[in-house]
């Protein structure tokens, strides 16, 4: 009976039965190209119409394991080819330094405590848009094995439970149109639930805990950044996402909160002139160099004055495009270092529609040409690598808006970036 091996068996296997010389492989390689001779069956079996990628892949398996890339060569090579991020319209990103995210030890930040502690905070905000269904996301992503995933990971759980936030009224007090010539919907019941979400996550984060925080429509993110931002000041603000969300109810085209939460905290409008959001005058304001976002792809005019305006960094699709995920995630976690070159916690704000609605299509506000699944998987491991993250919104999955297998698949999804952000990885 012949014995089955697992890939990994037998790539090992592979490696330690064939021990080729130093630069034999390579040799191999060139001799293969120069000659083009066929030296393996799967090359016989090709057709001569074979394109370039395929012929590569006929190259002979030696065994030697794939040079391992860095991001010191990537930023080296972006200095080698005059890459100048100002030109590129992504605001005031520097690029430099050695930054390595590719270690493969991931150690749990000065600012958590161990054992390595996850705080999981449902909050089921829904009213900063306006489709039901968004406050059944924590649910859903529960229900998908979160805590299980994490218990494996190696997390020890704290699970508050999911918040619970009143209903709108018609006697809620509105924005006073003589002070402020825009549009908050629902903004008194909004500014309350975001306060206690605010409260939670600040607990949380006092006691040395990663908060996760489950939406919930993405103006949640008013509530947790802000209490972020109380608890561990300095931190770097990662927005995943196809929306800038840096609207203000002056520029905003809908009204929706859920498209506010950087608004409101870069300052952009006076908290107080908002019923229901008086207490976030008292929060830190995010500083613009403390942003990054990536993603983009769908922005209404007033942020992109404010994009540039403010210099922040951003990596919109086309650049995904031009650069590549994984350049692009090292020039954005570079893009966070402060001042005296150290690295700052990150805080990971995931809205799901970043994704392509092909690979998450149950979300409010869908926009084409969004990551594909291993970029969206790519951007959480790499912010997990940094070992600096040490709080993570995932928002926006709405069961209802595409019930059956597309909502459990976008709901799988978010549950797997939340792994991948928190330490899963392939090998
Ligand atoms: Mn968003």
């Amino acid at each position: 009976m012949g014995r089955t091996l697992t890939p990994v068996a037998a790539a090992s296997r592979a490696r330690t039965r064939v021990k080729p010389a130093v630069g034999a492989a390579a040799a191999a390689r060139r001799r293969w190209r120069v000659s083009g001779a066929v030296t393996d069956r799967t090359a016989l079996r090709k057709t001569p119409t074979a394109n370039k990628r395929e012929q590569a892949s006929t190259q002979p398996i030696t065994g030697e394991p794939p040079r391992r890339w860095r991001s010191t060569e990537a930023s080296a090579q972006h200095a080698k080819h005059g890459f100048n991020p100002e030109q590129m319209g992504m605001g005031g990103a520097v690029v430099h330094g050695n930054y390595d995210h590719l270690g493969e030890e991931v150690e749990v930040p000065p600012f958590l405590r161990v054992p390595k502690t996850a705080s999981i905070i449902g909050a089921p905000m829904s009213w900063g848009q306006p489709r039901a269904g968004t406050d059944q996301g924590s649910q859903i992503l529960r229900a998908c094995g979160l805590e299980d995933n994490l218990l494996a990971l190696e997390w020890r759980i704290d699970d508050k439970g999911d918040l619970e936030f009143d209903e709108p009224t018609r006697n809620d007090p509105a924005i006073d149109p003589t002070k402020v010539q825009g549009l908050a919907k629902n903004c008194f019941t909004v500014g309350k639930g975001l306060k206690k979400i605010h409260d939670r996550v600040y607990e949380a984060a006092k006691e040395k805990e990663f908060a996760l925080i489950l939406g919930g429509d993405h103006s949640l993110s008013a509530g947790s950044v802000s209490a972020i931002l109380r608890a561990r000041p300095d931190t770097g603000i990662i927005w995943v996402d196809a929306h800038g969300d840096l609207n203000t109810p002056e520029t905003s085209p809908s009204g929706n909160m859920h498209g506010m939460p950087l608004g409101l905290m870069l300052g952009l409008i006076d908290p107080t002139l908002l019923p229901g959001f008086e207490w976030f005058k008292d929060v830190p304001k995010l500083n613009p160099e403390q942003i990054v976002f990536v993603g983009l792809r769908d922005l209404d005019a007033g942020e992109r004055k404010i994009i540039r305006d403010h210099k922040i960094t951003a990596f919109s699709m086309h650049h995904v495009d031009r650069f590549g995920i994984g350049n692009v995630m090292d020039m954005a976690i570079e893009s966070l270092r402060k001042p005296d070159g150290s690295m700052r916690p990150l805080h990971l704000s995931y809205d799901i529609d970043a994704v392509d609605p092909e690979v998450a299509p149950s979300t409010g506000t869908v926009v084409r040409g969004g990551l594909n699944f291993r970029e969206a998987h790519y951007v959480a491991e790499a912010v997990g690598n940094t070992g600096m993250l040490g709080s993570m919104d995932l928002v926006e999955v709405n069961p209802k808006l595409a019930p059956g297998p597309e909502s459990e698949m976008t709901a799988a999804l978010g549950m797997a970036l939340i792994s991948s952000a928190m330490g899963a990885r392939i090998i």
